[in-house]
């Protein structure tokens, strides 16, 4: 089966001429990514059809033309659309997302809207996906769709792309839904930005909101892994550079030029949007015409404004204040022969853009917030590369992170921005030309197509590996007994058991303070019990001390590894066998050292020194402050103690260094090689309920039981609910006929 790509956004690219009232293409940011890909791939492109497009419009069009075979439409009731759209993504997400918190109207019924809207995304994408193909879900309007196909189709890969910035986990953390949205958004298999500071606002919301550590690579969730990226959007180069070569657009740019009398046209493009911060662009001409007198009369703003949202309400306020600002700007300023500021409210056609972004010397973009900004990659594809324009662009855009030769601005600083315009109107064009080859040079080597093919290859190159949650058999306990599931007993039929057995978690629950968690005199009896006959026998493989092993354990008849396995004693021995054979010195002093350090810098923290391990604990400490810390000491003591044979872990709250042979998986292995009984009616049975365990169950032999205590993330076939039913568990398998 072929392999194609499904792109998914809120709306096909289609809009209804106001004028002739056919459909044609519409303009706006993620159209213009989208449509700039170019392809070998079968591409299917799945949206809805705008409210305004009735299903006989949509079905008349398609016959005229061959190029919307690639769309897939749907169809949603204008009211249900109405509280998705402008409910929800346009008053909710949209302002949140881009700082405006005090705009953001929530409402119940719209996100039930918004909700049903994502699910019939969902079924759509399912309805004519093939498993082999890659899904590409764009956008805030369908945070929950990846959820929805998941439930259906887990293996089918889902990818989804932010085409706005992702705010700081404080503004995040505002919003009501955000438990619900996380969770919904870590089903897709890679999710991808256009920036690294977005990147790094979602892993600080994934960890304050969900709890969820991240590498900002990728992010293990209870469930799978969900990779992360940074994939800025581009432009299609080739579309812009040959449009701007041809005779018609070199015409037009030089009659604009001839009608502005001079060379100081300054150009904005934007939707008419609070977040493109187009009244802090007035005010900075305002301020250049104030402060530079000798340039009134001569420089000038054309300013496009693509209406956008008329029907959410603080659109039609900014477009009244907008306009007001333009009449009270050129009321100030205005001559005879000289508007300062044009104000255009409507779109132009793609060669008049071009044209214009030819002809003016300077862009201004002043975005409050902008996921990335893509008038200006287009301006700098425009340009003459001998006597390029400048770009004066807000620090607040994605795009300032890759277009190192733009002249970047704070747009609070109206007065700064006045100034450096006035530099650069000053300036001639050729002092650009070095800045401007650069940026031009990335474009035409980092393109649309590009942008799409790395986010698909990363896509394409994950393998979906789901967690075996539904494998995971849950062991039932009811009334006190333990129900043992029909595949465990097929397996324990007739056989011995050595269990290699976790210690804290696990055979006793967790205890604030690691000295009360000491074995009750009920699992004590339990133990005894179960070790007196000849069916069981058990290793507990802990992380802790051998003194401590020796003193709660040893009376038990059972074996212990301390340490994760770096010392053994066998049962009923008094010897210790040590089994790291690396040298500790080369490492543990510096780690030492290191670890004490923190312990001053951070309050409640401590260092537990075992004789291979050092721990340094920080539960009982500030939480951010401590965590924050334990990063920073992690990174510290994987640089000083690189290539010397030590490992540094990060555990719950803790972090460990450790001799790299003091991990339960070798231990589990060395003793299988060779200390455990080769008996063909020998089953083992490793239970443990965190990380460290999981290396052991990945260690046992094949055909081997592994069982988890608690929630989370794991390999084990099995689950216990909680600490608490070990005991009868271990009662119940002791009990099992045996040979
Ligand atoms: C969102 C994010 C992110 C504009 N006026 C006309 C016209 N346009 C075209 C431009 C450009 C596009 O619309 C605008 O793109 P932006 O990137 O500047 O902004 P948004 O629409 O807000 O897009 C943004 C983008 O998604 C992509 O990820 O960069 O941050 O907000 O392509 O050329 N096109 C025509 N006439 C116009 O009058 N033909």
């Amino acid at each position: 089966m072929k392999k194609r790509w499904i792109i998914v956004s809120n709306r096909l690219p289609l809009a209804k001429d106001p004028r002739s009232g056919e459909l044609g293409p519409s303009s706006g940011g993620l159209v213009a990514a989208i449509t700039g890909i170019r392809s070998e791939i079968e591409t299917l492109w799945i949206g809805a059809i705008p409210p305004e497009i009735s299903k006989e419009e949509w079905t008349s069009s398609q016959q005229n033309s061959e190029s919307f075979e690639k769309y897939v439409p749907i169809f949603i009731k204008k009211k249900t659309y109405e509280k998705y759209y402008n409910g929800i993504a346009n008053q909710v997400f949209w302002p949140l997302f881009h700082y405006e918190s005090g705009l953001v109207r929530f409402r119940w019924a719209d996100w039930a809207a918004y909700k049903r809207v994502n699910e019939m995304f969902a079924e759509k994408i399912l309805e004519v996906a093939n498993p082999t193909d890659l899904v590409w879900v764009h956008d805030f309007h369908l945070f929950l769709v990846a959820d929805y196909i998941k439930r259906k189709a887990p293996h089918l890969k889902v990818g989804f792309f932010l085409h706005i910035p992702f705010p700081s986990s404080e503004i995040f953390r505002q919003l009501p839904v955000r438990n619900e949205l996380l969770q919904a958004l870590l089903e897709s298999d890679l999710i991808g930005f256009h920036d690294y500071s977005y990147l790094r606002h979602f892993c600080a919301s994934l960890q304050s909101v969900l709890g969820l550590e991240s590498s900002l690579l990728k992010v293990e969730t209870p469930k799978k892994t969900v990779q992360l990226g940074v994939f800025p959007v581009s432009i299609d180069t080739k579309k812009i550079q040959t449009a701007s070569r041809s005779v018609a657009i070199r015409k037009q740019a030089s009659a604009y030029r001839r009608k502005q009398h001079n060379d100081y046209t300054i150009l904005g493009v934007d939707r008419l949007d609070y977040s493109k911060g187009i009244d802090l662009k007035l005010q900075a001409v305002a301020e250049l015409l104030r402060q530079h007198p000798e340039l009134r009369g001569k420089a000038s703003l054309i300013q496009i404004c693509v209406p956008t949202r008329t029907r959410v309400p603080e659109y039609e306020d900014l477009k009244m204040n907008i306009e007001r600002q333009v009449g009270e700007i050129n009321g100030e300023f205005s001559e005879p022969n000289y508007v300062p500021i044009q104000y255009i409210y409507g779109s132009v056609d793609f060669q008049t853009l071009v044209a214009l972004y030819k002809m003016a010397r300077a862009l201004l973009i002043t975005s409050k917030r902008d996921g990335m900004n893509l008038v200006a990659l287009e301006y700098i594809a425009a340009q003459n590369p001998k006597r390029p324009g400048n770009v004066l662009l807000s620090e607040f855009t994605g795009a300032v992170s890759t277009l190192s030769g733009v002249l970047p601005i704070n747009p609070w600083d109206t007065v700064q921005t006045a100034e450096t315009l006035a530099a650069t109107l000053k300036s001639g064009r050729h002092a650009q030309a070095g800045a401007h080859r650069t940026m031009l040079q990335f474009l035409e080597n980092y393109t649309a197509t590009d942008w799409a093919n790395s986010f698909l290859g990363s896509l394409s190159t994950i393998k979906v590996y789901r967690r075996k949650l539904q494998q995971r058999v849950e062991i039932q306990t009811r009334n006190g007994k333990v129900d043992l599931p029909d595949s465990l007993k097929a397996s324990l039929d007739r056989k011995r058991l050595l269990v290699l057995l976790d210690y804290d978690g696990t055979l006793v629950p967790i205890h604030q303070r690691p000295s009360e968690a000491v074995l009750s005199s009920n699992t004590r009896k339990v133990l005894n019990s179960v070790l007196g006959g000849t069916k069981v026998e058990i290793v507990v493989v802990s992380g802790r001390r051998r003194n401590f092993l020796t003193e709660q354990l040893k009376d038990l008849g059972v074996s212990l590894a301390a340490e994760h396995g770096a010392m053994y004693l066998k049962k009923g021995g008094s010897h210790w066998e040590n089994l790291v054979h690396s040298d500790k010195q080369s490492w543990y002093p510096l780690a030492r050292k290191i670890m004490l350090d923190y312990t001053l810098r951070v309050p409640a923290s401590f260092v537990e020194e075992k004789e291979f391990a050092l721990s340094w604990h920080f539960r009982q400490s500030p939480t951010e402050f401590a965590d924050y810390q334990a990063k920073k000491l992690h990174e510290e003591l994987e640089l000083g103690l690189a290539n010397l044979p030590v490992a540094i872990l990060g555990g719950k709250k803790v972090i460990e260094a450790r001799a790299i042979e003091a991990n339960k998986g070798t231990f589990t292995r060395w003793y299988m090689d060779g200390v455990a009984s080769k008996a063909e009616n020998q089953l083992v049975v490793a239970i443990g309920d965190d990380q460290t365990d999981e290396d052991m169950f990945n260690s046992v032999p094949p055909g081997s039981v592994t069982v988890k205590v608690g929630k989370g993330p794991t390999g084990a076939q099995y689950c216990l609910a909680s600490q608490s039913e070990l005991v009868g568990f271990l009662k119940t398998l002791s009990e099992c006929p045996s040979s």
